[in-house]
């Protein structure tokens, strides 16, 4: 008999004497109300993205394992909110579960951000080595240190991002002077295009494809399977590939809506969060060449855009210096024995 059945069983056997063996399970300490939990997890991301694809059958998996015990009920595409309402919810326990970029993260706790240091990352094997080893542990206290908030172990990828236009496009830094460009309500994506000279506009995702479509900004900044998945080639005309910054998503848990579930319960969440994390991950890395062509095929002009012009843009407005002393010695210490040294 599987764990959850026992103690359905023990729930039907009689409430007071449920209700103390329960207790001992962990599950509830009164009588009466049923042992089910619901979480509601949160996104930004489109329907189709990998993540709400591996979102589904995470929560699916849950169910099962615990006999709808335990329910994920996901909501993607900011259906219950901008990421910074959310942010708010996620803190007060409205919202359960929520993946935000550190690049967003960073509005609340600053030292997040340095993840998303400009040109930091060169390749996957660089991001995976800081996120999955001290870089990310690092942040990850960070975090904790809040209060409200926790970051599950590992990152779910949002990838390179990549720089789309309208008007014209991005192959050096000189292409960026005066564009208007729709950031993240992000401090640290926000300095880089200043440094780079461009205009940019803090937007929501949620509605970027509208500012894209009214021309309220000429261009945006993200990686190629969100290029893709939220159609943003239909109001785009170039691709660039900056490649400017890494970008993940921590899985952010409200920590005393999770401290509420029984211990066995949170082991079979970690579980299947890991899972679904990992599978995004590598749905990502097999969709990066097809991406370009999908996007090439929807009429998106690719542009060759090399880093170094970039990065000594970077260099000589000062942003590695300026970043490096927000973030302090020891955390940059960190970002470097994985990204080599940055200025
Ligand atoms: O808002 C964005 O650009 C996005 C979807 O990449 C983030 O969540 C940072």
């Amino acid at each position: 008999m599987s764990d959850f059945t026992r103690r359905s069983f023990i729930k039907t056997a009689s409430l007071a004497s449920a209700a103390v063996a329960a207790a001992g399970l962990g599950l509830y300490s009164t009588g009466a109300r049923a042992a089910d939990f619901k979480l509601k997890f949160a996104n930004n991301l489109p329907i189709s993205h990998p993540m709400n694809v591996r979102a589904r059958a995470m929560a699916k998996a849950i169910q099962e394992e615990t006999n709808g015990a335990l329910v994920v009920q996901v909501f993607p595409s900011s259906q219950l909110g901008s990421d910074t309402d959310t942010l708010a919810q996620v803190r007060s326990g409205a919202v359960d579960l929520f993946s935000l970029s550190p690049v967003i993260l960073g509005t609340m706790v600053p030292s997040v951000q340095i993840s998303a240091v400009g040109f930091a990352f060169k390749d996957y094997q660089q991001v995976w080595s800081a996120m999955d080893g001290a870089l990310g542990e690092h942040v990850r206290a960070e975090i904790a240190k809040t209060g409200t908030l926790f970051a599950f172990d590992h990152m779910w990828d949002n990838g390179f991002r990549v720089t789309t236009t309208s008007t014209r496009p991005v192959a050096n830094p000189d292409d960026l002077r005066g564009m208007k460009l729709r950031v993240p309500p992000s401090p640290i994506i926000m300095s880089i295009f200043r440094a780079l000279d461009a205009a940019p506009t803090s937007i929501n995702f949620a509605e970027v494809y509208s500012a894209l479509q009214t021309r309220i900004v000429e261009g945006q900044e993200n990686p190629m399977t969100l290029v893709s998945t939220a159609k943003l080639y239909e109001v785009q005309k170039y691709c660039s590939l900056t490649n400017h910054v890494w970008d993940g998503f921590w899985m952010l848990g409200n920590t005393a809506s999770i401290g509420r579930l029984p211990a066995d319960m949170q082991a079979i969440l970690r579980k299947h969060i890991d899972a679904a994390v990992m599978g995004q991950r590598q749905d990502l890395a097999k969709l990066e060449g097809s991406t370009r062509d999908t996007l090439k095929g929807q009429g998106l002009e690719l542009v060759e855009a090399p880093a170094d012009p970039f990065r000594d843009k970077l260099r000589s407005a000062n942003y590695y210096a300026q970043w490096h002393d927000k973030f302090g010695d020891q955390a940059w210490g960190i970002l470097e024995q994985y990204a080599g040294k940055l200025a």
